[in-house]
């Protein structure tokens, strides 16, 4: 089955094009240390999932992207051709002349309906090219005006138009210190409004990932690019082709379908985070022996950092909240074929009160700047009331309430 992915504001058109370019720079660039069968047959499950083929004969990216201002699409557009070895639809792309400017009412509520009808006959013609569609990863920052404000909208639209696909949204927590001011309201209005109409919320919040470039990757000057390769080493380790415990020597076909089932039992619940290891400069990797018991370890530690827990396996019942049957909390995915340069590697996505803390933050940062009062009129100048932030409020509430008592 194939994935739409859609590419939302800066943050999600330099993410989207890193994904992309890690996908394809994997399957083409190596061989995967497997034999040569199961090389080719990753590489047509990855195919067919990621990228359609043009008559000429070159990979081209199953992506609509979207911003409200020209310049990061012309770039992304751009690079990605002069790769060699695959590009986007130079049809599938949408921008205006400026930016949301940071605000979320702005994407939501003006440029989200202005523009709905381009943008979802553009989703639509991607959908089409898919002999099976397997749902649709949008990717976008919560803390401008675009990706956030008209992501939302985008989303529940997708919602509207595609009933019965599911939709991953992909969410860029902004940094603890953020750039822009309003970030907290953006994010409050993004979450709430996601939480309505998105299957799940996969996250990866910017300090984190800035730790990993700066700890385990070694990197003085950190860049936006070096931390968009680390999500896309990480997002494109979740979504290549794997075996299923179901799809037994074939690759699964679902790849959103077969995330969703386990990770989302209930819709009170749908934060997922990633984690990946390990993850270092390319060139320690030949100097790096892993085993499989090492990494397993590993990732067990890196969930339970928070919690008093006994060591163990991933069956290990206090792992998991009590209404869930251990055999059903967790599935392993397997593949013999490596995955960018990487050896043996393992990544782990949970659904966890890992959010629960910067959650309780952003939330309460947004509630005191609205006690105040503070900003708000740039938010009811296009028309999103106080009755608006009330109700995201409610719904924010009630999530972290939920994850609490898990
Ligand atoms: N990880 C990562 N974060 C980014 C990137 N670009 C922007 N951000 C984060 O995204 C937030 C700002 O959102 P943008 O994506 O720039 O905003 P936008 O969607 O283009 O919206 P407007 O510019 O207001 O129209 C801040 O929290 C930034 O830290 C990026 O390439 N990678
Ligand atoms: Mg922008």
């Amino acid at each position: 089955m194939s994935i739409v992915t859609l590419q939302l504001g800066q943050c999600g058109n330099q993410i989207g094009h890193e994904v992309f370019s890690a996908i394809c720079g994997d399957v083409h660039g190596t061989h995967g240390l497997c034999s040569k069968k199961e090389n080719e047959s990753y590489h047509d499950a990855c195919q067919e999932r990621f990228f359609s083929e043009e008559e000429s004969g070159g990979p081209v990216a199953r992506a609509v992207l979207v911003d409200m201002e020209p310049k990061v699409i012309s770039q992304t557009l751009s690079i990605a051709a002069r790769s060699g070895y695959w590009k986007y639809d130079d049809q599938s792309h949408f921008c205006q002349k400026q930016g949301s400017g940071n605000n979320w009412a702005n994407g939501y509520s003006v440029h989200g309906p202005k523009h709905k009808e381009v943008i979802m006959n553009l989703v639509q013609k991607e959908a089409e090219k898919c002999d099976r569609l397997g749902g649709f990863f949008t990717i976008m920052s919560m803390a401008g005006g675009t990706g956030s404000g008209l992501g939302a909208f985008v989303t529940q639209c997708l919602r509207d138009a595609f009933p019965t696909s599911f939709i991953l949204n992909h969410v860029i927590w902004p940094y603890g210190t953020g750039e822009v001011i309003v970030q907290n309201y953006n994010s409050v209005l993004t979450l709430s409004h996601l939480y309505r109409s998105s299957d799940a919320l996969l996250v990866h919040e910017n300090d984190a990932i800035h730790k990993i470039c700066a700890q385990l990757m070694n990197i003085k000057q950190i860049s936006f690019r070096d931390v968009n390769q680390v999500i896309a080493h990480q997002l494109g380790s979740v979504l290549q082709p794997v075996y299923t415990a179901e799809s037994g020597s074939h690759y699964s076909r679902n790849p959103l379908g077969d995330l969703m089932e386990t990770l989302v039992p209930h819709p009170e619940f749908k934060m997922l985070g990633l984690r990946n290891i390990p993850q270092m400069p390319e060139d320690s990797l030949a100097y790096s022996t892993f085993s499989w018991p090492a990494l397993i370890k590993h990732l067990r530690q890196m969930l339970i950092a928070n919690a008093k827990m006994e060591e163990g396996g991933f069956q290990d019942p206090s792992l998991y909240t009590s209404w869930l049957n251990p055999q059903d909390a967790f599935r392993a995915w397997k593949t013999p074929r490596a995955f960018n340069k990487y050896e043996k590697s393992a990544a782990l996505v949970s659904n966890s009160q890992f959010l629960l803390k910067p959650l309780d933050n952003v939330v309460g940062k947004a509630w005191n700047m609205f006690a105040s009062k503070a900003y708000i009129h740039q938010y009811t100048k296009y028309g999103i009331e106080e009755e608006d932030f009330l109700d995201s409020f409610t719904t924010l509430e009630q999530v972290i309430s939920s994850y609490t008592t898990l």
